[in-house]
């Protein structure tokens, strides 16, 4: 007997939409057809519509900053949160500083995620000191144990590493068949334009916007775009904000270099004006929302495909003396910590961005937001899609419900949500984990720690090209190999 079957509601993938019922055993699908018989319990999914649990692969969770100041959620607040938005799965990190050793970096976050977790996830591995012992050592171990992608930042004083650093990471993950997933930002354009706004006295935060310019994402992009040819590194740019950023991947993709791209709610919904009210230091993120123009051309990049998957890049700091005012209550706009909470809302967003508005079909919604993360980040043999075998990580949505986002409805610890006032159609009624039914009525139904860890390799998004640039080349050059 099956021990849970979703009746007849409308069943969607990455590329199929049917009507069928979802039987599932043992936490997997394990039946998919018309008229499953018998289960222990059915849930009646007439009129509904059926995706996977979302996976949302960008996201800081109970992450120490630079600062020493960590983020609002714990993994039990901010798991409680995703599973309540219908995200099943996700992917923060292990995040090193400077100093740290990446091994004990990784134990501890793994003990973290153990007490709270309540959805299943993987962990990026954030790299600050490339030292020789890092590279040749601890990365090739920790991914053998099942962290398959790697973080960097080419700003942030404290968290940043040089091009040349940057090559000796992107080259070890090619020898462990790793993804390198990058935030790519000019640091000297940012260091330059904040200086300069300080010294002149603006420094409210609509200022964090113009010190980030978007040139220097685009730059920093196609710098590191050339990195990864150099050595033949497939890469994720992480929360593309700009139409240029875009368009640098749209053309290293077309020339088949292995790129993939992230943009985030934030980009697809704000604009820079939010960081103009008030309350303005709730919207500092990096990159800042831009423009409506760019908004446009995110979208188009998403519907073409030069963009893959839309993740929160949740990072949340509550809106007093804890986070967002630690500096007082009218800080400059460099003594904001960057981020917003997102992990709740990205779900519903885009289901009615992109399924109740009509922009793009179902199926894209569940390729954007569960099947392409799932893919390139190696987690496609258990999650990502409803297909029997798999976990069974289902949301099953009230495609009609009008629900509109506000701060008293967040279950986060940040307090606020970004799109206070937005009402969206289409909300996650019933969300099932491994095939239990985690999320009814509103409610959460898991206790903190059973949310699973996912071991992966980098996996087949992750392998490299063969076609090295020709200088590293040891066919096309001198016959040594230099990688
Ligand atoms: N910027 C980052 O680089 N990380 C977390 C959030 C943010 O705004
Ligand atoms: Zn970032
Ligand atoms: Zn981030």
């Amino acid at each position: 007997m099956l021990d849970l079957v979703i009746r007849g509601g409308t069943v969607a993938t990455a590329c199929d939409v049917v009507r069928c019922d979802v039987g599932i055993r043992e936490g997997r699908i394990a039946m998919l057809g018309e008229g499953l018989g018998e289960a222990a319990r059915t849930i009646d999914a007439e009129g509904k519509v059926v995706t996977p649990g979302g996976i949302d692969s960008h996201c800081h969770i109970e992450q120490l900053s630079a600062s020493g100041i960590r983020n609002a959620d714990t993994f039990e607040t901010a798991t409680r949160s995703a599973a309540l938005g219908g995200t099943t799965t996700v992917i923060p990190f292990a995040c090193q500083h400077k100093g740290m050793d990446l091994f004990d970096v990784v134990r501890d976050y793994h003990g973290l995620a153990e007490r709270g977790a309540i959805i299943d996830y993987a962990l990026h591995l954030i790299v600050t000191e490339p030292t020789e012992r890092l590279l040749s050592e601890q990365l090739p171990r920790l991914v053998s144990d099942g962290h398959g992608s790697i973080k960097l930042f080419m700003t942030y004083d404290a968290m940043r590493l040089h091009d040349e650093e940057v090559l000796d990471v992107l080259s070890a993950a090619r020898g462990l068949g790793a993804m390198v997933c990058v935030h790519a930002e000019n640091h000297g354009m940012i260091t330059w334009m904040v200086r300069r706004l300080l010294d002149r006295g603006y420094a409210a935060p609509k200022f964090h916007a113009v010190s980030h310019p978007r040139l220097g994402e685009a730059e920093a992009i196609q710098r590191l775009i050339a990195m990864a040819e150099l050595v033949d590194q497939p890469i994720m740019i992480f929360h593309v904000s700009t139409a240029e950023g875009a368009a640098t991947i749209r053309a290293a993709r077309g020339r088949g270099v292995k790129v993939w791209g992230e943009t985030c709610p934030q980009y697809l919904f704000l604009t820079v004006a939010e960081l103009d009210r008030p309350d303005g230091a709730k919207w500092c993120c990096s990159p800042p929302p831009r423009t409506e123009a760019d908004q446009d051309a995110l979208w188009q990049a998403l519907e073409r495909g030069d963009l893959s998957t839309v993740t929160s890049d949740h990072a949340p700091f509550a809106y007093d003396e804890t986070g967002k005012l630690r500096a007082g209550p009218s800080p400059t706009f460099k003594e904001i910590p960057n981020g917003m909470p997102g992990l709740e809302a990205r779900m519903p967003l885009m289901f009615d961005a992109i399924v109740s508005s009509g922009r793009m079909a179902l199926t894209d919604f569940v390729r954007i937001t569960a099947t392409a993360p799932a893919e390139i980040y190696n987690l496609a043999d258990r999650k990502g899609s409803i297909a029997v075998g798999k976990d069974a990580d289902v949301v099953v949505w009230d495609a009609g419900r009008r629900v509109t986002l506000s701060d008293d409805k967040v279950s986060d610890a940040a307090g606020y949500t970004a799109y206070a006032g937005r009402t969206v159609t289409g909300w996650p009624e019933v969300v099932v984990r491994r095939g239990e039914v985690i999320v009814e009525d509103g409610t959460l139904h898991a206790a903190p720690g059973s949310g699973r860890f996912l071991p992966r390799s980098g996996g087949r998004a992750a392998a490299p090209t063969g076609r090295l640039a020709p200088e590293l080349d040891p066919a096309k050059n001198f016959g040594a190999e230099l990688g």
